[in-house]
């Protein structure tokens, strides 16, 4: 049947993963040990005391993920190389081991007629680097840098899409503010020092990697949504401003401005003197970009009340900030579902920063699915078809007004390693038994087959 939706011609249809969450082989071929490593070995960090040390074991299993992805029809596959696998140490020379699985896995995608994306950073830090002071010290951007350039240096010649980092937001406000993510300190001059040098890492290996030929370069962040509960109310606005300053404004703002927002530079004051900000900085950051990635899973309402206890480490500096709890239908992490959200938000990125094409690089849905339905080997998950269906609206809705977006990419392939959730999450189109590795995919799986030969809906 001709699709009541279409997509434009070349729209660009894949799915995303990251290499923490579905490689497993921990210790496989000389990989070091990562943040991730650590923290989830760390009592009470991560649901059940699961890691990634199995995960999907797709390091092994990789042709048989290739083949799935194939018979999904999958146009691109976005995944993330491991620093610790490429440099165990994180600096030095790099380890070939470490780079041959990803020259497979390019060959393997290649062999399939499946467009590589790669993300050279989802949060996997080598564990040496953060004993060295991780993201808060300047020399891990430098770091970064280079090994962006080993990677490179190996698969360059076969992949065109390049992605530096994976939602910076919450390597430095999860990772260093709230410590709910690795490495798990809770510091607000930290979080802005990582910020900042995330953002440094992104502009020296972009640099780097512009020098070295890459045509297509990109980044990577979940920008929030973020609305006020009562549109005609001056506090909530403000608080809307506030929140969208410290998670939206403080990345794309040096990204494609060339600098840090005035009024969010005087928030942070509060906690750092900011001297990690060097001169020429905000330059490097502002490297062009031909790809925007944006990652969205639900809305955000904020109001401002005075008493409100604010986002803690997740925002420092938000008292006086409520963060209204969901209304309507959540999925199974407990967050919103409005796709509505998303239209609002790629078409205010479209219009308050200079033309960058965007990608949706990360979408999808965690429910509790059941296995085995009516009929064997059957994950009936209508509520994921159903948010991906929404979705995919919200994306034709920002389209048909104007916004230049590409492409789209489900998350996640897989059922995986979903952080301090472990595994009890399930956000993949194709169910894992994590017992014997089993992949089945579900439902949505066999209807987002539909919708990409379809090229709509
Ligand atoms: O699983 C994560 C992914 O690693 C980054 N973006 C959000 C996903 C769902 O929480």
């Amino acid at each position: 049947m001709e699709a009541s939706v279409r997509f434009p011609d070349g729209f660009l249809w894949g799915a995303a993963t990251a290499a923490y969450q579905i490689e497993g082989a921990a210790h496989d071929d000389g990989r070091g040990p990562s943040i991730w490593d650590t923290f989830s070995r760390t009592p009470g960090k991560v649901h059940a005391g699961h890691t990634g040390d199995v995960a999907c074991d797709h390091y092994h299993r990789y042709p048989q993920d290739v083949a799935l992805m194939a018979e999904l029809g999958l146009q691109a596959y976005r995944f993330s190389v491991s620093w610790p696998r490429i440099q165990p140490d994180g600096a030095g020379p790099v380890n070939p081991r470490g780079l041959d699985f990803y020259d497979r896995l390019v060959d393997a995608l290649h062999g399939r007629g499946i467009d590589p994306i790669v993300t050279l950073y989802h949060w996997d830090l080598p564990q040496s680097l953060e004993d060295r002071g991780g993201w808060p010290n300047r020399e891990t951007a430098e770091r970064f840098a280079e090994y962006a350039v080993a990677v490179h240096a190996r698969l360059g010649d076969r992949v065109g899409t390049w992605t530096t980092l994976n939602e910076p937001w919450c390597s430095a406000y999860l990772g260093y503010g709230n410590g709910v993510h690795a490495p798990g300190r809770q510091d607000p001059a930290d979080t802005f020092a990582a910020v900042h040098h995330l953002l440094l890492g992104h502009g020296l290996a972009g640099r780097a990697l512009r020098a070295a030929g890459v045509d297509t370069l990109g980044i990577t962040l979940n920008p929030a949504a973020v609305f006020p509960a009562d549109p005609d109310s001056a506090a909530d606005l403000a608080a809307a401003h506030l929140v969208d300053g410290l998670h939206n404004r403080i990345f794309y703002d040096p990204l494609l401005l060339g600098r840090y927002p005035e009024d969010v530079l005087a928030h942070i004051d509060r906690f750092t003197d900011t001297a990690f900000l060097q001169d020429g900085d905000e330059k490097i950051i502002n490297e062009p970009l031909d790809l925007l990635g944006i990652n969205y899973y639900a809305p955000t309402y904020v109001a401002g009340r005075p008493d409100a206890a604010g986002g803690g480490g997740a925002y420092p500096g938000t008292e006086g900030i409520e963060f209204k709890a969901p209304t309507g239908p959540v999925t199974d992490m407990g967050w919103m579902i409005e796709p509505a959200g998303l239209t609002r938000l790629l078409e205010r990125i479209a219009r308050d920063y200079p033309p960058v094409p965007l990608m949706i690089t990360e979408n999808g849905a965690a429910f509790a699915d059941k296995f085995g339905g009516d009929e064997r080997d059957r994950v009936p998950d209508a509520d994921r078809i159903s948010y991906l269906d929404g979705h995919l609206r919200a994306v034709h809705e920002a389209i048909a007004r104007g916004v230049d977006l590409r492409g789209y990419l489900v998350w996640s392939l897989l059922d995986n390693f979903e952080w301090a959730e472990g595994y009890r999450k399930r956000f993949g189109i194709i169910h894992v038994d994590y017992q014997t590795q089993r992949r089945v995919p579900k439902d949505s799986a066999l209807w987002y087959q539909d919708v990409i030969r379809r090229n709509g809906l």
